[in-house]
């Protein structure tokens, strides 16, 4: 009777303690991204983590896995869509494949400066958002790459340079774009650049200034061509039944600590272009201003593939496309 007594109340002390910690109860998150822990990015979404949890007093708690160490990019959006993970943070023209609305931010020379893409981003935002919402995704914020260049282990100088040459892709617009320039590209994500260019799979690609310095580009090429052909974007979605279970308090922390990292990225984005060359430049890498001849070249393949793209995209496309010449 005793030794039952005795257990009763430690039962019951543990009742009562979990009664009191449920007003309160901590949620952990998990957050997959597929870009290494010196990105930009991940240092941004870290942050978000970080001021999602101050503002909750440790309500949520977001863990941020990168590098595809938890899901490899292929996989995050629909991982994030059936609830394996609560969010995660993957590049928006992935989805292109499902629907071209979502690689408008990489049609080369569409929106080739921050001021050219920060109004596309404003004139699509809400289409994309309940594209999304579709599936049961909500979208969080969406965060720039800085301008997307050419490295090659030559210079490029008209762009036939390029006939023939293997060249790393990312999304469907770097993979057509190789193809009109008659290059002949492999999709291959960032963490495995170096070993795709060690191994000889690739000897050119398409990125920023920033992927080309956080792989150390100059241990395997040796020149950057700034073309400044398009700024993709980066979006954090989350799992719409996951943030409808979340106190409403909670809710709004994340949302307010989105509107900050959204801003905070873009800021961060647009220093990363000047500073990322200039560690290029201090490592040896040749960088250049694209000739008149590769801009003629490049422009030319733009306005292919804006026309390809717009035929794709249909007259939502258009309604998008005449909302962000209209600003
Ligand atoms: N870095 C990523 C996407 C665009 C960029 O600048 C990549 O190269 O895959």
């Amino acid at each position: 009777m005793r030794i039952r007594m005795k257990h009763l109340w430690v039962s019951l002390a543990a009742v009562t303690s979990s009664i009191a910690m449920a007003g309160a109860q901590a949620t952990d998150w998990d957050m997959p991204t597929p870009y290494g822990d010196s990105n930009f990015h991940t240092v941004n979404i870290r942050q978000f983590a970080e001021d999602v949890k101050a503002s909750t007093d440790g309500e949520l708690n977001i863990t941020v896995h990168s590098s595809g160490s938890l899901i490899k990019h292929p996989e995050i959006k629909n991982s994030v869509r059936r609830g394996l993970v609560p969010m995660g943070e993957l590049i928006m023209s992935r989805l292109a494949n499902e629907d071209p609305l979502f690689e408008v931010d990489s049609v080369p020379y569409l929106a080739s400066n921050y001021d050219e893409a920060w109004k596309l981003w404003q004139a699509s935002k809400d289409i994309l958002a309940k594209r999304l919402e579709g599936q049961r995704l909500k979208l969080l914020f969406a965060v720039p790459w800085p301008p997307q260049g050419i490295y090659t282990k030559f210079p490029v100088e008209t762009g036939e340079e390029l006939q023939g040459v293997k060249m790393r892709a990312y999304n469907k617009s770097s993979e057509h774009l190789a193809e009109l320039l008659g290059a002949i590209p492999t999709q291959v994500e960032v963490p495995d650049i170096p070993t795709a260019f060690g191994t000889g799979r690739v000897d050119a690609m398409i990125t920023s200034p920033s992927t080309g310095a956080n792989t150390r580009a100059w241990d395997y090429l040796t020149n950057f061509n700034h073309a400044q052909l398009w700024l993709p974007k980066n979006m954090v979605i989350v799992n719409a039944r996951a943030f409808a279970k979340l106190p409403e308090n909670v809710q709004a922390a994340v949302e307010e600590a989105a509107a900050e990292a959204e801003k905070r990225g873009w800021e961060a984005s647009k220093e990363e272009t000047d500073a990322k060359i200039a560690i290029m430049r201090e490592n040896g890498i040749d960088i250049a201003e694209p000739s008149d001849a590769l801009e003629k070249r490049l422009k030319a393949v733009g306005e292919t593939m804006t026309a390809e793209w717009l035929e794709r995209a249909g007259p939502d496309g258009q309604a998008l496309l005449d909302a962000y010449r209209k600003q």
